[in-house]
């Protein structure tokens, strides 16, 4: 029997909206480049967010794993990493994208000057991007909630490994290893923050002010 598509008819109109991003983000990069000479972001990766991870996210959350909730009740059924070399590029690719014809902010979280207690960093905007197509409220145009992640190659890797480790079940010395990873993404971080302070340097200009509001120290 096939399996009915937990986003139903509106995953058209999913791909639509992400690409139309993807296609906004990487213009906006080019343009950065064409003026400054050099990247805006290191590398992007887009995607619907599985119906597997999604209805295990609805079930986690107490929601009935349907499209309205699926659609509605998260804010990342369409998905964007963004990762950048800098920290001051996390900011100026937002700033970016704040700009964007057709999308309003729903919610800024700056885990980047606000770190979570467990040491995650990153930059994420919540979006509702408009479309032509309908949504699943029935308006026309639709709106889409978008999530975008951006983050340092530093922040990045953190994440991945944390997310990795998560979800091992049954390993020992959970606690070391809590402890652990707190103290290698404060020390990430005080790496971007000397990378970034260098960056300034060559380019004579100053450090960017984030030596105590991103390091955790
Ligand atoms: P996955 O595995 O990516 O599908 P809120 O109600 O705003 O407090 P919410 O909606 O979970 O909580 O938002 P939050 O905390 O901003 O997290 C959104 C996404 O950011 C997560 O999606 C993760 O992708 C990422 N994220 C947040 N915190 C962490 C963390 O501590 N470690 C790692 N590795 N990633 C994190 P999902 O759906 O939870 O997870």
């Amino acid at each position: 029997m096939q399996q009915t598509d937990l986003y139903g008819p509106y995953r058209d109109a999913m791909n639509t909206v992400l690409e139309r991003m993807k296609e906004m983000i990487e213009e906006s990069g080019k343009e950065y480049e064409l003026l400054h000479g050099e990247k805006l972001y290191e590398h992007l990766v887009c995607r619907i967010k599985s119906e597997e991870s999604m209805s295990e996210k609805l079930s986690r959350l107490g929601f009935e794993a349907d499209t309205w909730h699926a659609l509605q009740a998260t804010d990342d059924s369409i998905g964007i990493r963004i990762v950048c070399l800098f920290i001051d590029d996390v900011y100026e690719t937002a700033a970016r994208i704040k700009e964007f014809p057709g999308c309003t902010i729903v919610q800024e979280k700056d885990y980047i000057r606000n770190a979570k207690p467990n040491g995650y960093r990153s930059y994420h905007l919540i979006l509702d991007v408009e479309t032509a197509q309908t949504d699943i409220d029935g308006r026309t145009p639709g709106l889409y909630r978008v999530e975008i992640q951006l983050r340092t190659i530093a922040m990045d890797t953190w994440a991945a490994l944390e997310h990795e480790l998560k979800y091992k079940k049954n390993i020992d010395n959970q606690d070391l290893i809590v402890q652990e990873l707190y103290r290698c993404a404060n020390e990430l971080a005080a790496c971007d923050v000397s990378m970034q302070t260098l960056k300034r340097i060559i380019r004579g200009c100053d450090g960017g002010g984030y030596e105590n509001t991103v390091c955790g120290r």
